[in-house]
Formats: structure tokens, C-alpha cells, sequence
């Protein structure tokens, strides 16, 4: 049995306690913090966990064999490097920080051990996986353009320039990685739907050293639910994902397809298969299939040309450093 501590219990760590209870024979939530006690509770209470006091008695306590980070975003980075202080695995969710600086300390503190895995999902979803597969095998001949479309009903309350990139985007330039290479360049624009005047679409065109090109629409605001769909167009053919679970319902001249509401709805089978394959690089010693600290350093690097691209206009390089 592998024992997990979870740090951060808001929609995402819940969600994660929820599918490792259910869904992970394998594994068992041991211990979770929250900065909100009576949320630790209450979620400890439903998965049969204890709660601890601080993160740091939670990481150090000596009896976990592995750490879920998805507390706020600006603490990731600074709670996977006291993972591996405490030489535990941590799988953290996405970003990875949320500045390439700190991603890259965290890639540098981690050195060979591969301790920390990231939680970009997508990379475990069937749909995309048989995107990446049509790359991989030749079916469509050579991918020329990957396209991305990823809208949730409602923006975060806190919406900023630099959280819609790193907390949203961020999904998309991973999957433009994964399935058509590194990024040379970017272009891109927003644009605000209310008026409020806070930018809450973006347009983000990739240049991938491959030689093929990446479109990526996000919109936060697009009111009717969460959809994410992509698509992979090659020289002998294209692949675009299905939303396959949803059911349309035809009615009074018209047909309707209820929508998810949220990713947790949308990407349930990628998460319990990325922590089913996370629990199983622990207890057999597997490397992690998903995204490393080098993948989340990446995107990172490609988030910040983004948020350069948006606010000059001007088609921006991406220059990792080796
Ligand atoms: C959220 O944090 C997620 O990771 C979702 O997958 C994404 O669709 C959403 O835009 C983010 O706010």
C-alpha cells in the first residue's frame, strides 16, 4: 500500500483524494494539509486520512511514501523542493511554479533522482493519447499543425495576464510539446469578453522547431461549460478528438449535448490513470509516464514568451536554457 499525503484540498486535491480512494487500489490518502483546518477535515473525514498541522510535519513525518501537491499555485515550487529535501516522490500539480526561475531550481535541486512528476493530465487522456499515437506511428504522415481549443465556463475571480497562461494555457503548450515538439517562437493576442477590460481570451500561434505550427484558443469565459478539444493535422490525414462521453438528446426541432462544467468532469480517466501510473512508479520503481520537472521547467519557459508575445505584439522566441 502506498501511503500518500496530500497538500492542498480546494476542488483539485479533493478531486485527487476522491479518485485515489476510489480508484487506486493501490494506494491509500494517509495524511492531508490544508491551509483551511476545517476543509482538511472534512475531506480527511471522507477518505479516512489524518490531518496534519503543518506541510512540513506532513513531508518530514517519516511515514508517507509519496506527496500530492496542489495547494495555490505560487507554493509548488518551494513544497516540491521540501519533497526532495525529505528525498520523497511528489507528484505536483500543474505548473510547476510560476516563473521559470523557480522551475528551474526545482529541475536543478532534483538532479537524477526524478522525484517529481507533474500533473498535466491530458497526457493520460485517451483522446489525446491517440494523438500522440497518430504522431508517433506514421497514420497521418507528418504532423504539420496541432490545434487546441480549451474553454472553461467562468474565470477564476482572481484572473490575471499571468494566470491565465500559467494556470490555463500552460495545458495547451504542454500538449504542443508533447505531440509536435519544442517551441522556436510565439505569437499571440488577447482579448476581454466583459468589461472589466481583463483579457480572458488568448490566441496563441506556436512555431515548432520541427518545421510544424501550433494554434491554441483559450477562453475563460465561454459561459456554456468546459470543453477542451484538439486536433493534429498531418500530411496523410487528421485526428481530432471526440468528446466521447457526452450523449445528445434530440428534442423540439433541436439536439442537445449537455456540456461538463468542469475539468474534473471532463478529464476523470486521465487522472485516475495518471495517479494510478504515479502510484506504480513508486511501488515498482517505473518511471513516471507523464511529465517530469524538465517538461514543467519547458512549459514554463514557453508560458512567460507567451505573456511577452501578448503584451508586445511582437513574434517572441523561446530560448531555454540547456
Ligand atoms: C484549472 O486549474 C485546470 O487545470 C483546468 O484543467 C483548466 O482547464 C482551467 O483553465 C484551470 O483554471
Amino acid at each position: 500500500m502506498v501511503e500518500v499525503g496530500i497538500i492542498g484540498v480546494g476542488v483539485m486535491g479533493a478531486g485527487h483524494a476522491r479518485y485515489l480512494t476510489r480508484s487506486v487500489p493501490a494506494a491509500r490518502v494517509a495524511g492531508i494539509y490544508d491551509l483551511d483546518r476545517a476543509r482538511a477535515e472534512e475531506v480527511a473525514a471522507e477518505v479516512g486520512a489524518t490531518v496534519a498541522d503543518d506541510p512540513d510535519q506532513l513531508i518530514a513525518g517519516g511515514s508517507l511514501d509519496g506527496v500530492l501537491i496542489a495547494s495555490p499555485d505560487a507554493t509548488h515550487s518551494g513544497l516540491a523542493l521540501a519533497c526532495l529535501r525529505a528525498g520523497l516522490p511528489a507528484l505536483v500539480e500543474k505548473p510547476l511554479a510560476t516563473n521559470p526561475d523557480e522551475a528551474r531550481r526545482v529541475v536543478e535541486v532534483e538532479g537524477e533522482s526524478r522525484l517529481i512528476s507533474v500533473g498535466f493530465m491530458r497526457r493520460f487522456d485517451p483522446q489525446h493519447r491517440a494523438l500522440r499515437q497518430a504522431a508517433a506511428d506514421g497514420s497521418i504522415g507528418r504532423p504539420l499543425l496541432f490545434r487546441s481549443i480549451h474553454r472553461n465556463p467562468a474565470p477564476p475571480p482572481d484572473l490575471t495576464p499571468r494566470l491565465i497562461v500559467t494556470g490555463s494555457a500552460i495545458h495547451d503548450l504542454d500538449m504542443a510539446r508533447w505531440l509536435v515538439g519544442d517551441f522556436e517562437a510565439v505569437r499571440a493576442s488577447g482579448r476581454s469578453s466583459g468589461s472589466d477590460g481583463k483579457v480572458d481570451l488568448l490566441l496563441i500561434e506556436g512555431h515548432h522547431a520541427g518545421g510544424a505550427l501550433s494554434t491554441i484558443e483559450v477562453f475563460v469565459a465561454a459561459g456554456y461549460g468546459y470543453e477542451v478539444t484538439a486536433e493534429l493535422v498531418g500530411t496523410g490525414g487528421v485526428t481530432t478528438t471526440l468528446a466521447g462521453d457526452l450523449t445528445v438528446t434530440r428534442q423540439e426541432g433541436a439536439a442537445r449535448t449537455p456540456f461538463p462544467q468542469i475539468w474534473l468532469e471532463r478529464f476523470e480517466k486521465a487522472y485516475i490513470a495518471e495517479l494510478t501510473a504515479w502510484v506504480r512508479s513508486i511501488s515498482g520503481g517505473e518511471p513516471f509516464p507523464g511529465a517530469s520537472a524538465a517538461d514543467g521547467y519547458a512549459d514554463q519557459v514557453v508560458a512567460e514568451a507567451v505573456m511577452e508575445a501578448v503584451a508586445t505584439g511582437r513574434r517572441v522566441p523561446v530560448v531555454s536554457l540547456a
